[in-house]
């Protein structure tokens, strides 16, 4: 019993949340946010973009903000004698090279100077590829087609060679930049990228995010070999060791200690994923339960008995914190495409809750497919938002019509999966409850809000508490996973987007797949709902 602390290294910021488990309270909370924060870094929301479909971080930035974040935690107020230990999640498929020496590098930080002072020249590459990024489908098909001979990738690793996953921009970076690949002696991912420098030595990857590598059996829970030598050469010595995700990777790094006075016996638990984490945030750790996280990045999941992906293989299979597996599909046009409708329509969150209220359940058949980045679910390389029936002075018709396309797409494209009871929702977003009335109205079950937006850093911390104290998931999180009152599906709503959901679908097929011209049906759905 004591005070665990949970990190949540995402795109655009990096959170802490701390909880006491005496008091049963969350005792700390704070986030250091990229553009406002780290503006020196030159990201747009902690993102730098290429001309091909790259997405890129530098981890530099990530360095810093840690720093940053230890510092604010020492200075909370928090009885930091009485922590017992950190764990953390990050952002997933991330992949960060180091050149020889970063382990002797961390061991030897001086505790005085900033540690991005000393760890300008650590690194064999100088930007990290991040999950946004979609420059990698040569290596893809190359990867899934050496695969194929193993009896194919999904039913290996848990997902078909995915364009942001690491195996295939492990792959592209060996072929297109092999002198800096040769330089490399390390590769992490954000999750143990970050774990390393807690602890002042390289850490291990979890089953969690080892999982979204392409790179993992799935089954075994272990580097399958001839994945990593269709890969890239010389792979298996530039990865840290898999382990389970209950493993402490040791104790906290004396750099803490010393800098911001942390307690040595403190332990570092492995990180994770921070859809993992979030998993754990939200309570889910029984098969049958499926959850909603709304940031960055949208992201369904629900704890999995078994690899259940889906045909068209937008579906992924984790391992789970707490030992099985997890589904999760993920959408590229989250918060940003949100936030990009909303500023088109010069309103702020009331205003545009009071513009969307304007226009009724089905938005009187005016549909929007918001790619407003290359969009990852349903696959499309090609940044385009597609409007139908839509004028651009429609202020009601288009906030209505980006909120109802993302809760849309979730249920489409969550069809392989069993239909949830209830939905389970955090992140940013989840704050907004007209948006979180739409996805009970068009999943027809009623959604549970997190209290806290922090779902990744809470499942963090609470990973730590499980696995330093042995205690049943169920007990564990018992005290801090608390939800708001439901917010119930209205049946016509529910009937309406029964209705609109073919026709959704039909949009789809037509702007990406060269599918019939679905105006006539949207017509009729028009007449009918208007
Ligand atoms: C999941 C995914 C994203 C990232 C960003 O596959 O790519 O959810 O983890 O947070």
């Amino acid at each position: 019993m004591g005070i665990y602390l949970g990190l949540d290294s995402s795109t655009q910021s990096l959170s802490g949340l701390a909880i006491d488990t005496e008091s049963k309270a969350v005792v700390f909370e704070h986030s250091i946010v990229f553009t406002r924060d780290l503006p020196q870094y030159g990201t747009e929301n902690g993102v730098l973009r290429g001309p091909g479909g790259e997405a890129w971080s530098p981890p530099l930035l990530w360095v810093e903000a840690l720093d940053r974040l230890m510092a604010a935690f020492a200075s909370s107020g928090v009885d930091l004698r009485r922590l017992v230990a950190v764990s953390g999640a990050g952002q997933q498929h991330g992949t960060v090279y180091l050149k020889e020496g970063f382990s002797r590098r961390l061991a030897e930080l001086d505790a005085r100077r900033p540690l991005h002072e000393q760890l300008q020249d650590a690194f064999s590459r100088a930007h990290a590829p991040i999950w946004l990024d979609a420059s990698s489908a040569e290596e893809c098909r190359e990867i899934e087609e050496a695969a194929q001979l193993l009896g194919g990738l999904t039913a290996l690793s848990g997902s078909p060679a995915t364009l942001r996953f690491s195996g295939p921009q492990i792959r592209k970076f060996a072929k297109q930049e092999s002198a800096a690949y040769a330089a490399t002696a390390r590769i992490h991912l954000v999750s143990s990228f970050i774990c390393s420098l807690l602890l002042g030595a390289d850490a291990p990857i979890d089953h969690g995010d080892g999982s979204g590598m392409n790179l993992m059996d799935l089954k075994a829970r272990d580097w399958h070999p001839r994945l990593i030598a269709a890969t890239a050469a010389g792979l298996s010595r530039r990865l840290p060791p898999l382990v389970a995700p209950n493993t402490f990777a040791g104790n906290i790094g004396r750099t803490w200690v010393e800098r911001y006075g942390l307690p040595a016996a403190a332990r570092v638990l492995v990180f994770s994923g921070d859809n993992p984490c979030t998993l754990v945030g939200l309570g889910l750790t029984e098969p049958g339960l499926a959850a909603i996280s709304l940031g960055t990045s949208d992201t369904n999941f629900a704890v999995a008995e078994e690899l259940r992906v889906s045909p068209s293989g937008e579906g992924h299979v984790f391992v789970s914190p707490s030992g099985g597996y997890m589904s999760l599909i993920c959408y590229a046009n989250g918060s940003l495409a949100r936030e990009k409708v909303r500023a088109e329509q010069g309103l702020d969150w009331n205003g545009f809750e009071a513009a969307l209220e304007e226009s009724p359940p089905g938005n009187r058949g005016k549909l929007m497919l918001p790619y407003f980045c290359e969009e990852i679910t349903p696959l499309t390389r090609r940044a385009q938002v597609y409007r139908f029936g839509l004028a651009a002075s429609d202020a009601a018709g288009q906030c209505r019509a980006i909120f109802e396309a993302q809760a849309l797409s979730q249920r489409l494209h969550s069809r392989h999966l069993p239909s949830p009871k209830m939905l389970y929702a955090t992140g940013g977003a989840s704050r907004n409850r007209a948006l979180m009335q739409v996805f009970a109205d068009v999943f027809g079950v009623p959604v549970r809000r997190l209290r806290t937006q922090a779902g990744a850093s809470l499942g963090a911390a609470l990973r730590a508490f499980q696995a330093d104290s042995g205690k049943p998931w169920a007990e564990a999180t018992r005290d801090f996973v608390t939800f708001e009152t439901a917010i119930a599906p209205r049946p016509v709503a529910h009937s309406c987007y029964g209705d609109l959901l073919p026709i959704y679908e039909a949009c789809e097929d037509f702007a990406l797949r060269g599918g019939k011209d679905p105006e006539a049906r949207r017509l009729e759905f028009m007449r009918r709902w208007s």
